[in-house]
């Protein structure tokens, strides 16, 4: 009779399993079995002054892991999110300049959710970063004359 574990203990063992392979199937996480993430690939779009994409959605609270490639073979690249519209983003620009290379990122944050550096031609960086509040967040190249080139993008954070 003691050699026989309580039925219970094997049901919630089979319940455990499920709900750890159905979240590994749908969240695309580790495998840790962690908090729901969110992986986004972005690239510089050839030798344009572009992303390959002008838009992309995570849902709020989440982790984002972004990975940005500079695909380019002359221009360097980076991707900032800043917190808010073009307005944000012309003054993070701005301060981009003054603070200069080799990152041209300015040092106080408080306007930025993200930022990898400023990458040369042919690299790539991932970040993690934990996804603001909804809304919509311009995204930018901070290397001179590629935002007002129209190097941004959007960013919605959905509820
Ligand atoms: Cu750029």
């Amino acid at each position: 009779m003691k050699m026989y574990k309580p039925l219970w203990m094997l049901m919630v063992a089979v319940v455990t399993a499920f709900a750890l392979a159905a979240c590994g199937g749908g969240g695309g996480g580790g495998g840790s079995g962690g908090a729901a993430s969110t992986t986004i690939e972005i690239a510089s779009d050839g030798e344009n002054l572009a992303y390959d994409k002008t838009a992309f959605t995570v849902p709020a609270g989440q982790t984002i892991t972004l990975t940005f490639r500079n695909v380019s073979t002359a221009q360097q690249h980076n991707i900032v999110i800043v917190k808010g519209g073009e307005d944000v983003a012309a003054r993070v620009d701005e301060e981009a300049i003054n603070a200069g290379p080799p990152d041209f990122l300015p040092a106080d944050r408080a306007d930025i959710v993200a930022a990898t550096k400023m990458l040369g031609p042919g690299a790539s960086e991932t970040i993690t970063f934990t996804a603001p509040e909804p809304g919509t967040y311009v995204f930018i190249c901070t290397y001179p004359a590629h935002y007002a080139g129209g190097m941004k993008g959007v960013m919605t954070v959905a509820p």
